[in-house]
């Protein structure tokens, strides 16, 4: 079986330091918080920016400053930027970080129901946009699928040319609003992919860990982090993201997988390198 790519998703847009102080908010505690979880085994950051204050941006000025403080710390790891950012944003708007050319995005592949009032939007057309923005700069794409609608839409829009391979889905699982993270709903979503796809599975909450084992045991790869969960274990906070990724570097060594460095995760995703 390839090596396992772990990411980690550092902060999301959604979490505060009120849930759990270790949230990184300046560029400072992002390159740290980033540099740990480097160190603990992840070969890619999924990075939300946000201002001093907690308040989640898509300023591409605030992402500059948290790549290069990252870059500073550990040169060599991937840097995804986030095209979702947070709920209510325009499109152009979650773009920004776009303009800097980053090696990877995320493009988010369906609507659904966030929680509350919310409604995270990605229509037909928005899907089509943030492809071809991050296709025309040669930016590697991350497809997040919240539930299998999105799957499927991503394969219609695939064989219609809208999106090109390489294929590399992000199960997102377990928010409120998009499909839960039973061992069910991973098994029927990683069968729903072609062949040559890629996979990684990122678990809301409780799922996190067993959707990480999961994944690890039938060949995909794992997305932990604050944005995600914000759990250790049942009740007790987790003090990092570090601590997060080595949690699943523990599950991986139970079942052999290696982990990914930031080249063995360019070569196992068919990533460019760019300069
Ligand atoms: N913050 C969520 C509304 C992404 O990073 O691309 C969207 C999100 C997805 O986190
Ligand atoms: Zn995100």
């Amino acid at each position: 079986m390839e090596k396992l790519i772990i990411t980690c998703a550092l902060s999301g847009a959604e979490v505060t330091k009120e849930h759990n102080p270790s949230v990184p908010y300046t560029a400072l505690e992002m390159a740290e918080s980033a540099h740990q979880a480097y160190l603990a085994g992840a070969s890619i950051i999924h990075l939300h920016a946000r201002w001093d204050d907690g308040t989640p941006t898509q300023d591409a000025g605030r992402f500059w400053e948290i790549m290069e403080a990252i870059k500073a710390k550990c040169p060599e790891v991937i840097i995804q930027v986030s095209t979702g950012g947070a709920v209510g944003m325009s499109r152009d708007e979650r773009l920004g970080p776009v303009t800097l050319n980053p090696e990877m995005a995320t493009l988010d592949c369906g609507t659904l129901n966030f929680g509350g009032d919310e409604i995270f939007v990605n229509t037909e057309n928005d899907i089509k946009y943030f492809a071809q923005a991050l296709e025309s700069r040669g930016i590697y794409k991350e497809l997040e699928c919240f539930e299998k609608g999105h799957v499927d839409t991503v394969l219609r829009l695939a064989k219609r040319g809208f999106i090109n391979p390489p294929y590399h889905f992000s199960f997102v699982l377990g928010v409120n609003g998009g499909m839960t993270g039973e061992e069910r709903d991973f098994l029927f979503l990683k069968d729903s992919i072609p062949a040559e796809a890629t996979f990684s599975v990122a678990g809301i909450g409780r799922f996190e860990f067993p959707l990480a084992e999961l994944a690890i045991i039938h060949g995909g790869h794992v997305r932990v982090g604050l944005e995600d969960n914000i759990y250790l274990e049942k009740g007790v906070l987790t003090p990092s993201n570090a601590a997060l990724v080595a949690k699943v570097v523990e599950l991986a060594k139970k079942h052999h997988r290696e982990i990914a460095t930031p080249d063995d995760a360019r070569r196992i995703l068919k990533m460019e390198k760019k300069k």
